[in-house]
């Protein structure tokens, strides 16, 4: 296995917007993040990584770009960024920019340009196609909603759009496409960025043909993710660009397995350092959006264990998240946000700081934010929830009522309200009302009390940290899965060089008894006598035995 610094950082996302509002604008700013670097390094982390930042309509909130080379009005100036990557650098934190290249803005000059004529030298920079039958040239569907083409009264043809109609897919089967976006990836590299978490990647390559889909989810998607020239595609960049610096990237790819990823990931690929799974956390809606079922921890430590036995046969490398702007909140999903809030966040960090790959925190993680509890459908802003809200309406299969219980639940909102500073009004983050409405647990659940307090989420997730840059059996331990059928406990080794770790994490509300004598073949090659306990979520000094009862969410570290 190769050292790389982004193999052995924690890195920690930061959704500007939300995060901290320097002007009292109500919108969270780069000077707001300026503010919270010593923060930052409090907690320890190695890199961060921002949500676009770039010139932006916001129709998905900076997921359509305008101009790659300037910054939005609301988040600041070039100047800004420039003193964040440079105060960051200063200690020693790297910055990672996200990088959204599968689609523009329609307000993006090319796409001005691209729709007034047939004839521009532009056209080809998007998926122009004739309509069929009066209607659409395929029954793709958008993300958000509603068919993927747009119809454009100027010049007679529909453009394609995976997400919003304002986000206009890029055509990259023309070269000249390609070329200028090297350049800003180019551009961006040469002024001091550490790498990029690039959106909906392996989304680049559309099967040519645009036959219609006959796959839900959404319908099409077999001929638009990993496409036929996905992987030609991303090696021209790679190698043009960030291949030639000490760059960290993630590839941002859903629809994909561990089989389809390591042709992204593999070492010798020289395609992504790692790529952003979704398997592991759409386990609690297998039936899409509006239906919400529990986990089956079964499902998540084969799906874990797969991952991480052919990830290491491969030297392959992954990201390690719960969390992001897109995701509700972990601890409310496959943890409990009532009286075991704090136990199952940290148990939750704990395996996402003790498998092998990269963590990823998301802002608010690290105090175990929760999801949110809006009493209107109005409250919601994200672009998705209101689409599928439209859509489900529409079917009217369900109330006013079951929708805000489903929206409470699945939407991308829960993420993206705003950071949890102190139980001032506005959490700290603003002296204005914010952009979007606050999760209104903020009185108990904010930084200032977990940094007052010894059993915070906070401290918790501080250690996790400091143990994996003290342990390189943290990064490079090989990872052997225990007690396999166990419904409620995942374990697992982490077998190093020097030390070995032993994990184990209680998915249940319930106390549950554990015997690794089971474990007969693996335990057999173990020496367990001077085990020692490193971090655990309960008060307890209690020695390794092979039988063991773990209490409600319990999480336990040792080393041997
Ligand atoms: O997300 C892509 C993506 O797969 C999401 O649509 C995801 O499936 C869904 O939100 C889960 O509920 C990326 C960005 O992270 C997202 O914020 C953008 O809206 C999207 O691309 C378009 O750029
Ligand atoms: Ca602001």
């Amino acid at each position: 296995m190769h050292k790389k610094w982004w193999k052995e950082a924690v890195v920690y996302q930061i959704y500007p917007r939300s995060f901290n509002d320097s002007n009292n604008d109500g919108i969270g700013d780069l000077r707001g993040v300026i503010e919270k670097i010593d923060y930052l390094e409090d907690l320890g982390v190695d890199a961060v990584w921002l949500n676009p930042v770039y010139k932006s309509p916001n129709d998905d909130n900076g997921y359509d770009i305008s101009d790659y080379r300037a910054i939005m009005d609301e988040f600041g100036t070039m100047e800004d960024l420039e003193e964040l990557m440079e105060k960051l650098h200063e200690r020693d934190i790297r910055i990672i920019m996200d990088l959204v290249i599968n689609h523009t803005s329609d307000e993006h000059q090319w796409f001005e340009e691209s729709r007034k004529s047939k004839d521009n030298p532009y056209r080809d920079y998007y998926i122009w196609k004739d309509g069929k039958n009066g209607g659409p040239p395929n029954n793709w569907r958008s993300f958000f909603g509603g068919p993927a083409w747009e119809y454009d009264e100027q010049t007679d043809q529909y453009y394609l759009h995976l997400f919003s109609k304002k986000q206009p897919d890029l055509n990259w089967e023309n070269e000249k496409v390609r070329r200028d976006l090297f350049d800003v990836i180019k551009w961006w590299l040469e002024k001091g960025i550490d790498g990029f978490r690039l959106d909906v990647i392996n989304l680049i390559s559309k099967d040519q043909r645009f036959l219609d889909g006959t796959k839900e989810g959404p319908l099409g998607f077999e001929y638009f993710a990993n496409g036929p020239r996905v992987h030609e595609f991303i090696k021209e960049m790679a190698d043009n660009t960030y291949n030639n610096y000490d760059a960290m990237t993630v590839g941002e790819t859903p629809f994909l397995d561990i089989d389809e990823a390591l042709k992204f990931v593999a070492e010798d690929r020289e395609e992504f350092s790692m790529v952003i799974p979704f398997e592991h956390v759409e386990l609690d809606r297998k039936e899409g959006w509006a239906e919400i079922n529990d986990l089956d921890l079964k499902e998540l430590k084969d799906l874990m264990s797969e991952w991480q036995y052919k990830l290491e046969a491969n030297n392959g490398w992954t990201s390690l998240y719960f969390c992001n702007h897109d995701q509700p909140r972990i601890v409310s999903r496959y943890g409990d946000d009532g009286i075991y809030r704090k136990e199952s966040a940290k148990m939750l960090g704990t395996m996402l700081h003790t498998l092998k790959g990269t963590p990823f925190i998301y802002q608010g993680e690290e105090i175990g934010m929760t999801n949110i509890n809006f009493k209107d459908l109005n409250d919601f802003d994200d672009i998705e929830t209101r689409g599928y809200i439209k859509d489900l309406k529409k079917d009217g299969d369900f109330s006013e009522e079951e929708l805000l219980r489903i929206a409470n639940y699945r939407s991308r909102d829960n993420a993206r309200t705003p950071m949890h500073w102190n139980d001032d009004k506005y959490a700290g983050f603003s002296e204005s009302e914010p952009w979007i409405k606050m999760n209104d647990n903020y009185p108990e659940i904010n930084v200032e009390k977990d940094l007052q307090s010894e059993d915070s989420v906070f401290n918790y997730y501080q250690k996790l940290i400091s143990l994996r840059k003290e342990y390189p059996v943290f990064v490079d331990g090989k990872y052997k899965l225990l007690l396999e059928k166990d419904q409620d406990v995942y374990a697992y080794l982490r077998e190093g060089k020097d030390n070995n770790l032993l994990v184990l994490l209680n998915f249940s509300s319930e106390e549950v008894k554990i015997d690794l004598c089971k474990e007969f073949e693996i335990i057999e090659e173990l020496d367990f006598s001077d085990a020692e306990l490193m971090l655990s979520n309960y008060q307890t000094d209690k020695d390794l035995s092979l039988k063991l009862k773990l209490k409600p969410f319990e999480a336990d570290i040792y080393k041997y």
